[in-house]
Order: C-alpha cells, then structure tokens, then sequence
C-alpha cells in the first residue's frame, strides 16, 4: 500500500483556549488558526490534516491508533500530558507512525517541571518555543521525514 498523503494533528488539554487567556506566553492566535496554518502548510506538499483537541487523555490516544490506518505521520502539541503522561507516549510509540512534538512557548524556559517531556524520544522532530508558527515549521519537518526529501 501506498503512504497515505494525510498527517494527524493533535492537540491535548487546554489548547482549545488558545487566544482567549495568556497572549503572554501563548499568542493571540486561536485553534482554529493553529488547525489552518497547519492545513495550509500540509497542502503546499500535497497532504492534508486531519485535525483533533480534545481534553480527555483517552479521546487523545484512540485518535492516535486511528491514524495507524490512514495517516503518514502525527504533529502532536499534548499539552500538560507533556509532562505526565506514559499512556500517550505508549499510544505515540504504539502506533510507530512519525511523530513531530510541538510546544508554542519555550517548555525549558519555564517552570522546571515542564522541562521533562514523556513525549520527546518518541517524536522524530521537536519545535519548541515558536509561538504558533512552529505548527508550519514542523509540519514540514515531518513531511521531510516521511517523504525522505529536504523539498517534501
Ligand atoms: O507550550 C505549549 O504548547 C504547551 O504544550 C502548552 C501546555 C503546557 O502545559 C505545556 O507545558 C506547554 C498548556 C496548554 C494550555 O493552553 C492554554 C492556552 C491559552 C490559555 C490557557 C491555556
């Protein structure tokens, strides 16, 4: 079978109040800004994004073994499950799909227990501390990554 020309795009607790409270540390951008940005960062290489928020871990982790039969690879920002959570990382590690980890403010210029990632040595590409851009950046980083090519 062919690689599937679809990415997930998953976001966990939390996010789903972007652009309603802290512009400080999270920009004024809002999800569905974030899911659109990605949409259009996919669409230039030819692959769509299946988009999902949710805050319940276990929504989170039957999206991901969804993926297992339709999508190339998963752009994951999981929120406070960064930083506890076994079950999303087996789920990630599971599914054995491209992972790219994504965290909009700078995780190890704050609080020191968000400098501890379950998720990080499951995720083949990390963009950390780019505000929302960095859904376009690692976007076609994983892109790269599955296609094998520096131009997707
Ligand atoms: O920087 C990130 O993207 C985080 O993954 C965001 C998580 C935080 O727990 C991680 O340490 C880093 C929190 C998401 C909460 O998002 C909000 C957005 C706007 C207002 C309130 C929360």
């Amino acid at each position: 079978m062919s690689t599937p020309r679809r990415l997930l795009l998953v976001n966990g607790p939390n996010l789903n109040l972007l652009g309603t409270r802290e512009p400080e540390v999270y920009g004024t951008e809002t999800l569905a800004d974030v899911e659109r940005l990605t949409h259009d960062a996919a669409s230039g290489f030819g692959f769509e994004v299946r988009a999902i928020q949710s805050n319940h871990e276990g929504v989170l982790i039957d999206a991901i073994h969804a993926a297992r039969e339709d999508c190339a690879g998963i752009l994951i920002n999981p929120g406070g499950l960064t930083h506890t959570s076994v079950a999303l990382r087996d789920a990630l590690s599971g599914v054995a799909l491209p992972v790219a980890e994504i965290h909009i403010s700078d995780i190890f210029a704050r609080e020191e227990f968000r400098h501890f990632s379950y998720i990080h040595d499951v995720a083949a590409v990390h963009v950390v501390g780019e505000g929302v851009a960095g859904y376009a950046r690692a976007t076609r980083l994983l892109i790269e990554t599955i296609t094998g090519r520096a131009d997707g």
